[in-house]
């Protein structure tokens, strides 16, 4: 017997702290952050003096980037600080205007070891007049108009595989750099890179005099009054969360995005494949972020590396495999206990994005250089797994051991399992085709694929969660695993399996309206798929509650956590535009709340983009660009049409045309 191997944290780096003397008192004090432009802004007065910070990370510039201020000459003195909680830490005094903290990291990985990774930060002042003083203390400010501070960090890590690079040299290339622009030429860099992204979608649900609130109260107020301006800046934040944690050339947002301050944070902050990762990028492609989502692919494809080692270990068995979780150093392994740990789908779970970019963007190169290899080798590792069931007459192929996620055990057979492990031979099946590859695996694949254990319908009429008709209808559990078909998967739905449908929404209505923050935007999409947009409202409303959401906007599991905000994001996107089941659906699940208002930018399977107007709860016009020139269906209002759109081009679409 051996114990699993540990995963490592993600963990602060350290802190910047600034101390302004004789500022405890201020008054008029104003917080904000700005969706238009991501900068925060603080703003307060002191003996008549106002002062003020605009704050943005850059990632171009690879910098945050701060530019404290007062409306009076000379009359801003500060601290500046940086500390960090690893135990080898030291500050240094780099020059007459910068400073740096250095240090290894302090964390248990892999077998208990210490980690090796290095770390450097530098802090660079840039004082208008005044005077700038720098010791091992911090760097000193005196009597300026205005100052510009510049931060950027770095560790040693090039990959999983290496931890050579030089942290202080990464740092002074990227001040260096940093430094060549003013601070307006760098907010207008960080500008241009931030709204190229933000501004592809835009949406307006309605407003109200709540909007005019502090956020804190408009969470309060959310399920009390009508505020459905709120329900479009979450639906933005969570975009804007997305843009900030998770950008090519950096890790994929984990359990926290990157917004972790503790040293041994919940789950330690990393990658809980489960549902957690995969929900973080649910809106990647439908929200227009498409960019966003290469992290999580590069992700992948080191677990599909580290994860051939574990299958052949553990299983025999060709292929990857990845487990319930994983972290910086791609760990791949079962972890923990057997009740939730030894899960075989989350990397099968986690082709279905590469499977979705190719989907929503058409593009064959991606779908045969980094897509494809991966799902094909996920695939033969479930080809080799799976195994026939002796109990049953037909000896249908199942999964296990293997967990329906956190409850009922180490079993064989879950549902969830199976459900995943179709749409995977499907995505392998389809891509071979489309690339004309592998016929022979693809004829295998479609064989196995029809001897997986079925969905099926259990006593009380709900689908069943295992291969034994032992659902408890009084089980409100968080994880609602084997509605993993109706969403995020598409095999469950209203038009190709009505009775599974039914069966998937008799399930849901057990599990009940509450749930961890992450539970609640999962049945947002879950009613959304069931064409219940007041549903879905009424659990966007128990979302947006104090005990689920943090006055900052903050998905609260409780504790806080980050996948609840991009759940809901996807939920609001799928109460507004789907496109699953062959067809695009203009406004499937409108909530009375949302009477009157608009989307543009959003994104449907097989290339579309849609902008879509409303008005009394009805359908004004949609616009639909169709950028890859695929064949169209759509829906709305219950009836299907068949539109034309030429490559490139736009149509307009109204409520006339679906009568
Ligand atoms: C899964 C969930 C928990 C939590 C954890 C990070 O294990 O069941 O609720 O979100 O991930």
């Amino acid at each position: 017997m051996s114990n699993p191997l540990r995963q490592a944290f993600y963990q602060p780096f350290g802190d910047l702290k600034l101390t302004f003397a004789g500022h405890e008192n201020p008054t008029d004090y104003r917080r904000s952050l700005d969706l238009r432009d991501a900068i925060s802004r603080v703003q307060y007065k002191v003996n008549g003096v106002t002062y003020t910070r605009e704050i943005f990370a850059s990632y171009p510039d690879r910098v945050i980037v701060l530019k404290l201020s007062c409306d009076k000459p000379g009359a801003l003195s500060f601290l500046a600080q940086l500390t960090s909680p690893h135990r080898s830490s030291q500050i240094v005094r780099l020059n007459d205007y910068s400073l740096a903290v250095r240090g290894q990291v302090t964390n248990r990985g892999e077998n208990g070891q210490e980690s090796k990774l290095r770390f450097e930060a530098q802090l660079v002042a840039a004082a208008q007049s005044g005077q700038c003083f720098v010791s091992d203390n911090g760097i000193q400010i005196t009597n300026a108009d205005s100052v510009t501070l510049l931060l950027t960090a770095a560790t040693s890590y090039v990959n999983y595989k290496d931890i050579s690079a030089d942290p202080t040299a990464r740092c002074e290339k990227v001040c260096a750099a940093a430094q060549q622009y003013s601070y307006d030429q760098l907010k207008q860099r960080h500008l241009s890179d931030y709204q190229a992204l933000m501004n592809r979608v835009d949406i307006e649900l309605g407003d109200t005099p709540a909007s005019q609130n502090p956020t804190d109260q408009r969470v309060r107020e959310f399920s009390k009054i009508e505020d459905p301006a709120l329900a479009a800046l979450y639906f933005q934040f969570g975009r804007y969360l997305l843009i900030a944690s998770s950008r090519p050339g950096g890790q994929p947002a984990n359990l926290q995005g990157l917004w972790n301050e503790q040293m041994s944070p919940p789950w330690g902050s990393k990658y809980t494949v489960n549902i957690n990762t995969e929900m973080n990028y649910w809106p990647a492609q439908i929200t227009n972020l498409f960019e966003c989502a290469e992290p999580l692919f590069n992700m992948i494809q080191d677990c599909s590396q580290t994860g051939a080692l574990t299958a052949k270990t553990y299983y025999n068995c060709p292929g990857w495999v990845l487990h319930h979780n994983t972290d910086l150093w791609r760990a791949t392994a079962a972890i923990n206990a057997s009740d939730h740990g030894i899960w075989v789908t989350g990397g099968a779970w986690l082709c279905q994005h590469l499977w979705w970019q190719y989907e929503f963007t058409g593009d064959k190169e991606f779908l045969k250089n980094r897509a494809y290899p991966i799902i094909k080798s996920a695939s033969e590792f479930f080809a080799a797994y799976l195994v026939e069931d002796p109990r049953n007459p037909n000896r249908w192929l199942i999964s296990g051991p293997s967990n329906s996620p956190e409850q009922g055990g180490l079993v064989m057979g879950p549902t969830m399992d199976h459900q995943i492990i179709r749409a995977l031979f499907t995505n392998c099946i389809d891509a071979s085709k489309i690339l004309e590859v592998d016929a022979d695996f693809r004829e295998k694949l479609v064989s196995m694929r029809a001897r997986i254990a079925p969905n099926m319908i259990g006593k009380h009429g709900q689908l069943q969660e295992w291969l034994e008709d032992v659902d408890d209808p009084r089980n409100e559990h968080r994880h609602i695993s084997h509605l993993w078909a109706l969403h995020p998967g598409q095999d469950i739905n209203r038009y190709d399996t009505p009775d599974l449908w039914q069966a998937a929404r008799k399930s849901l209505e057990f599990r009940g309206d509450g749930g961890t923050g992450w539970s609640m935007g999962w049945k947002i999409n879950c009613w959304a798929r069931f064409h219940d947009g007041n549903h879905a409202f009424t659990m966007l409303k128990n979302q947006l509650t104090p005990e689920k959401t943090l006055p900052n906007l903050f998905d609260n599991h409780p504790p806080f956590q980050i996948d609840g905000n991009f759940g809901a994001t996807s939920g609001i996107t799928e109460m507004l535009l789907q496109s699953h089941a062959g067809r695009i659906e203009l406004l499937p699940a409108l909530p009375d709340a949302w009477a009157a208002g608009s989307v543009k930018g959003l994104r449907a399977r097989g290339g579309f983009e849609v902008d879509i107007q409303w008005n009394e709860g009805k359908l004004v016009k949609a616009n639909i660009k169709n950028l890859t020139g695929q064949p169209l269906k759509v829906r709305y209002s219950g009836r299907d049409i068949q539109v034309e759109i030429p490559k490139g081009q736009i149509r307009t679409l109204t409520a006339e045309q679906f009568k």
